[in-house]
């Protein structure tokens, strides 16, 4: 079975995990989010793409859900000596990623290229596509003026009020090699677990994705990141408001609509599976929240099975 799991990165990193661990790693492909990519210190930063392979290499601090286990700050320190900004929590270890991919990218090579060879180093069977090798940022406008993704997410604790959400670039966007092909000769296309708007929309903004997922003869399932009315982690709740989304499965659905077969949803929301059914939806209530390593892999399962 081909597998193809478009992906953020906190609340993707777990199903991914799982899904590895039910059929062949190297029958998934991955196409992650880069909207929310970054220059620190002049170094280029791929958080959504880094947290998945360090994910599927074991090596995700899984407490913060971003950034290398065991990690320590002391460049970080040294740079607050030397007047940097620090707001961006760049570990030691993860640095070599950031050095190693900018590296290869001012030399020439392609983020897909970059991508592939930091997955390999680390030991990960899984390919791991960017969406695309254009620069598409996401930006936030706020009664202050816009900001990128990580200065509203991390500088402002996304304690800012959202008016609007922009993927800058994306207009001119091409998917990387792969990621089209991906969708077309998947069995099954997985929407993991991430934020509709900041996670996802990016994806879905980069011009070919969205009519491929509606081409393509895979059975599509999304997983809700919303349980309760509130999101699993991060901001979606506020985000999914400014796009007008209802904060429930419902709202998710309604961002995928022209292309979902089937959402997971989670038990505490089975309430909402009539109204999931009358969007001609399957809505397979599970428990969503992957607490532990059984529970990702339960989860893959249905996944899988939706
Ligand atoms: N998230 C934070 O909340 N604070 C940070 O300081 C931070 C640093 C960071 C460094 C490298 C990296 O790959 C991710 C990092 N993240 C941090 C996570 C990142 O901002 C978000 O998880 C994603 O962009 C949203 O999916």
């Amino acid at each position: 079975m081909h597998v193809a799991a478009i992906a953020g990165g906190t609340g993707a990193a777990k199903l991914l995990r799982g899904l590895t661990a039910v059929m062949d790693a190297r029958d998934l492909t991955i196409v992650g989010n880069t909207g929310d990519d970054t220059e620190v210190w002049g170094l280029h930063v791929s958080p959504d793409l880094d947290t998945v392979t360090y994910a599927l290499a074991g090596r995700l601090d899984v407490e913060r859900g971003w950034g290398l286990a065991g990690e320590t700050f002391r460049c970080l320190e040294a740079m607050g000596d030397l007047g940097a900004e620090t707001w961006f929590n760049l570990g030691d270890r993860d640095l070599a990623t950031h050095v190693f991919r900018t590296r290869a990218l001012r030399a020439g090579a392609t983020l897909t290229a970059v991508t592939a060879e930091l997955a390999r180093r680390l030991g990960v069977a899984t390919r791991i596509l960017p969406m695309s090798n254009d620069p598409v940022r996401t930006r936030v406008r706020t009664p202050d003026g816009w900001l990128s993704f990580q200065e509203y997410f991390v500088r402002e604790k996304a304690q800012v009020q959202v008016l609007e959400v922009e993927y800058a670039g994306a207009a001119r966007a091409r998917p990387a090699p792969g990621v089209l092909e991906a969708v077309r000769e998947a069995d099954v296309v997985v929407v993991c677990p991430s934020n509709p708007v900041t996670s996802v929309g990016p994806v879905l903004a980069v011009p070919g994705v969205a009519d491929g997922l509606a081409a393509t003869r895979a059975r599509v399932v999304g997983v809700s990141p919303i349980v309760g009315g509130a999101a699993v982690s991060g901001p979606a709740s506020e985000l999914m408001r400014a796009r007008g989304l209802a904060v429930s499965p419902v709202g998710v659905a309604t961002a995928y609509a022209p292309w979902l077969d089937a959402l997971v949803l989670d038990h505490r929301d089975a309430a909402y599976v009539a109204e999931l059914d009358g969007l001609g939806l399957a809505a397979v209530p599970a428990d969503t929240l992957m607490i532990d390593r059984a529970r990702e892999i339960a989860l893959a399962r249905v996944v899988l099975t939706s």
